[in-house]
């Protein structure tokens, strides 16, 4: 229920109504004709992803039930995706079978950064992990991006806990 967080936004948005000729919404296939590949260039390195790896990809996803929910904003106008991020649910038998949430990949084209859309999106995931019942949820980001997850309620953990990586 999005009316809970209403408030914390400055114009009022919501998942229903997050501007003018803008859409929340699931991913979908056709997304990748609509830039969804070049939108999370903006982020990381992507990497040659051809169609048929997307398609791939995403039926991959698909088959996982309640597991990823890649979240889009599209701007109707040009039908281009302009926004993303991803809710990943970890599903576990601690905590009563409890479930883990990660939030991943969230990125705003460059173009349509200041409009609240990226607080949208993790507040859009955020809500979505109480509801498919995790425990926790957790994400990593760069130095310069903790402000702003800071704001949205997230902490560093200072006790007991290190983020440990391997990379290939
Ligand atoms: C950021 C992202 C993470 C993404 C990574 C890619 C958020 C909250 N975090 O940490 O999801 O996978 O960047 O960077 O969106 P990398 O290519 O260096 O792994």
């Amino acid at each position: 229920d999005f009316s809970s967080v209403e408030s914390k936004f400055n114009p009022k948005i919501s998942v229903v109504n997050p501007g003018p000729h803008l859409v929340v919404r699931p991913l979908s296939l056709s997304d990748f004709d609509a830039g969804y590949i070049e939108l999370l260039s903006q982020l990381t390195e992507v990497g040659v992803v051809t169609q048929e790896q997307f398609i791939e990809r995403f039926n991959e996803m698909k088959a996982v039930p309640k597991t990823y929910y890649v979240t889009v904003i599209e701007d109707k106008t040009t039908g281009e995706v302009i926004g993303s991020g991803t809710l990943l649910v970890e599903h576990k038998f601690i905590h009563g079978c409890a479930n883990r949430g990660r939030i991943e990949d969230v990125v705003i084209s460059d173009k349509y950064r200041g409009k609240q859309l990226g607080k949208l999106i993790v507040t859009t995931l955020v809500l979505l992990s109480k509801e498919v019942n995790c425990y926790k949820i957790t994400l990593d980001c760069r130095d310069e991006m903790r402000p702003f997850y800071e704001c949205l309620g997230f902490r560093k953990e200072e006790t007991n806990s290190n983020f440990m990586q391997m990379r290939f």
